[in-house]
């Protein structure tokens, strides 16, 4: 990363100010007009004009808007992307398939993320994750690069599940909660009949598929509603719990020691984003940054 001045980080903000997370492969679910119509006009604007962006950046926009339904929206799982705007765009697995995926990072965020396979009528995990990071995208640190390069493996007992298209995503969800932002990205796909060539699929045992009940309690430290606090547990892990920051909030606004682009923007991102305390931390951006 480059340093640059803070009149140079400022020229750019107005352009580079923007989320830092998405799968780049397999294709990811993307948004359109069924989450329009659920999330709102302001909400699609929101992650048309930006796909990296957070869960919490999207629920400051919705706050305001009339037309966003949070029951239809689900915005905690794919950050309210359709299957519908997709159902071009499903990949078609078999059991045991190994595939490699990618994820972009534009900027750090210390926090904690995993990858899923999610049961989107439920919003809940099924079985165990395919990666789960304790520590992810730290700042402190280059990004290793098995967080943005990985491979996971299709398991064999899901096919029950998620033979039909829209019923089942992997999602990649990363959550940093000491800036209280979180990341999520979606695959939708099928499984079909593994490569024996037998469709034993729906009459095998069910046990081990069985749907994990989401019982973690919710690491997003300041979700704006309980619902979807509630919803965003789905891949909380409880290793996220653990590796979570104790309370990092009140320091989480001080201006970044390494001022660099992307900290600049990550501090002011933060420093921004709650509304409930905007005005507090932008008398502090005035005093301090300007
Ligand atoms: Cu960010």
């Amino acid at each position: 990363m480059k340093s640059y001045s803070a009149a140079a980080a400022l020229a750019g903000l107005i352009s580079t100010v923007a989320g830092h997370g998405f799968i780049t492969s397999p294709k990811p679910r993307m948004p359109g007009d069924a989450m329009k119509s659920a999330c709102g006009q302001q909400v699609y604007n929101n992650q048309a004009s930006d796909n990296y962006g957070n869960v919490q950046g999207e629920l400051q926009v919705a706050s305001s808007q009339s037309d966003y339904d949070e029951a239809a929206c689900d915005i905690w799982l794919c950050k309210g992307y359709k299957f519908d705007d997709n159902k071009d765009n499903v990949q078609t697995f078999t059991a045991g398939e190994t595939v490699p995926f990618t994820v972009d990072i534009r900027a750090p965020h210390t926090g904690v993320a995993n990858v899923s396979v999610v049961k989107t009528s439920s919003n809940t995990v099924i079985g165990s994750a395919f990666q789960s990071w304790d520590v992810y995208a730290s700042n402190a640190a280059t990004i290793p690069a098995n967080q943005t390069s990985f491979d996971i493996t299709i398991p064999s007992d899901i096919g029950s599940e998620c033979s039909t298209a829209g019923d089942c995503v992997i999602q990649w969800y990363w959550n940093a909660a000491s800036i209280d932002q979180t990341y999520e990205s979606c695959v939708d796909f099928t499984v079909g009949g593994s490569g024996s060539g037998s469709d034993g699929g729906p009459s095998s045992t069910p046990s081990s598929s069985a749907v994990a009940t989401s019982t973690a309690a919710a690491t997003s430290a300041a979700a704006t509603s309980a619902a979807a606090a509630a919803t965003s547990s789905a891949q909380a892990t409880s290793t996220s719990a653990a590796a979570a920051p104790s309370s990092t909030g009140g320091s989480s606004s001080t201006l970044p020691e390494e001022f660099t682009l992307d900290t600049f923007i990550s501090w002011l991102e933060q420093t921004a984003g709650s509304s409930s305390s905007k005005k507090a931390r932008r008398a502090r951006v005035h005093a301090r940054a300007f």
